[in-house]
């Protein structure tokens, strides 16, 4: 698979001021160049050219000529893919970058997978597995916050721990594997100890990186949060405030918002998506019943709930229904129309943190979003914990690292033969390896490179 030349659209589809058409593989120059004609005095073949240059020209079918193009020519190995890569640039209307692409293909180009580039950049061990998921994590980043822990992961910083944590297994594995041959000598007690702490560090370094799943979810894929109430309290101004722009429908009238209506906006840097909803209140009405199954069902979702609750009326047992019916989930109480004479007296909070707005007039809104980015994230996002942050793949192969370790200690410390000890290391210690790919089957490779867009 890795012999034949691929090629695909890297950018999006769609009319813009460029596109580009990138070519790997051994036959990337020579299929280049059968269609371009160089625009320069230059008349050399871009297999003649050195590396890492940008060319003029145009590209040729049937002596027609397509496109207008400037080519980056980089020669392997020092490229992506550590292959040859040729790419285009050329105009980025839909029609020329796919009539160009198609001259590529018909040359002998095949059209690339999604992430193939990626991963032929992993198999030729240009970056490893962590760092071609960080690829991926960059494109997609949201916020300031996941761009900058994307590229620390792709600086490597998740991978140097993984390897440092994977060599030290490596090394109590030798010596227990070195020992199995001699059955009848028991290790040195001195180097049992140095062994078993060993294990006890590579323990503990595990449990520091699982502990940084929560904030790598967070970070990379943002949260959800429900805005709940009863009709008329001001769902639908508060989603307004929160997002900055009017985007729901606000009205006097009970009943507005049917559908439910979702928006993402940054708040302190996290990624939240607010779900404007019905009310929660039982109705007759078809429209709205299904408004109101929409709305739970958003409910079910939400990582976190923002209960509306109009502090200029008394408190209802709508809004006492709802309090209890929640009490689960992570809850901000937002009682709104502060702007108003307060008639709900102490309200019960069961614990959740409250916050007074008013969204006719914005008071309170700062807060609340300082309470939104404290009920999701304790404390400071510190550059440390940027640089470090596991996702849930990561996390789900360090969990049977560190229960494969702990059995491997107890057996060690109770004296178990060893090679009953050694298996259960090797299968940790493989564990460990699977986060950067040295440890991987063909269907881990793609599962995830199949999450990665075409060109990339
Ligand atoms: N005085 C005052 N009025 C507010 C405030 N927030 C919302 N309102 C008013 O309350 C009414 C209802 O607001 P909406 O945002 O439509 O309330 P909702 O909860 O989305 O209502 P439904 O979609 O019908 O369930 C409107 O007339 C708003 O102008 C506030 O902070 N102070
Ligand atoms: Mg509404």
């Amino acid at each position: 698979m890795l012999d034949d030349t691929i090629a695909a659209i890297a950018t999006p589809l769609g009319n813009g001021g460029l596109a580009i058409i990138r070519i790997s593989g051994g036959k990337a120059l020579t299929i280049a160049d059968t269609l371009f004609a160089p625009g320069g005095k230059s008349k050399t073949p871009l297999a003649g050219v050195k590396s890492h240059t940008l060319h003029y020209g145009h590209i040729l079918r049937n002596d027609q000529r397509l496109d207008e193009v400037m080519i980056s020519v980089m020669k392997a190995p020092a490229t992506f893919t550590r292959e040859d890569i040729v790419e285009i640039n050329c105009h980025g209307g839909i029609c020329s970058t796919k009539a160009v692409l198609d001259a590529v293909l018909d040359a002998g180009a095949r059209l690339a997978l999604p992430g193939e580039f990626t991963k032929r950049a992993f198999m030729h061990g240009r970056i490893d597995l962590a760092q071609a998921e960080a690829v991926a994590d960059l494109i997609h980043a949201r916020t300031g916050l996941a761009l900058r822990a994307a590229n620390e992961q792709l600086a490597g910083k998740l991978s140097q721990r993984i390897n440092k944590l994977r060599d030290d297994l490596m090394h109590v594995l030798a010596h227990i594997e070195a020992n199995i041959d001699f059955p009848d000598e028991d290790i040195e007690p001195d180097t049992l100890s140095g062994l078993v702490q060993r294990l006890e560090n590579a323990g503990r370094l595990i449990h520091g990186l699982l502990s940084t799943a929560n904030e790598g979810h967070l970070i990379r894929r943002g949260i959800r949060a429900a805005i709940i109430g009863r009709p008329n309290v001001g769902k639908s101004s508060l989603l307004n405030q929160l997002l900055g722009r009017d985007r729901a429908i606000v009205s006097a009238v009970a009943g507005t918002t049917r559908d439910t209506i979702s928006e993402e906006a940054q708040i302190r840097g996290i990624a939240v998506v607010f779900i404007d909803t019905a009310g929660l209140q039982d109705s007759d009405d078809a429209i709205e019943r299904e408004g109101i199954r929409r709305s739970r069902e958003s409910l079910g979702q939400a990582d976190l709930i923002l209960h509306v609750i109009d502090a200029s009326e008394p408190i209802t047992s709508d809004d006492q229904a709802c309090l209890a019916d929640f009490d689960g989930k992570p809850r901000i109480l937002v009682l709104n129309k502060s702007d108003l004479p307060n008639r709900i007296g102490q309200a019960e909070s069961k614990g959740s943190p409250m916050v007074s707005v008013s969204c006719l007039n914005g008071q309170g809104i700062e807060p609340l979003k300082e309470s939104i980015r404290n009920q999701v994230w304790d404390g400071e996002i510190t550059s440390e914990m940027l640089e470090v942050m596991i996702n849930s793949r990561h996390q789900e192969a360090l969990r049977r690292a560190s229960e494969s370790l702990r059995t491997a200690l107890e057996q060690l410390r109770a004296g178990t033969p060893l090679d009953l000890v050694a298996v259960d290391l090797r299968i940790g210690t493989n564990a460990v390896g699977e986060i950067v790919g040295q440890t991987t089957t063909e269907d881990l490779l793609d599962s995830i490179f199949s999450t990665f867009c075409i060109g990339k």
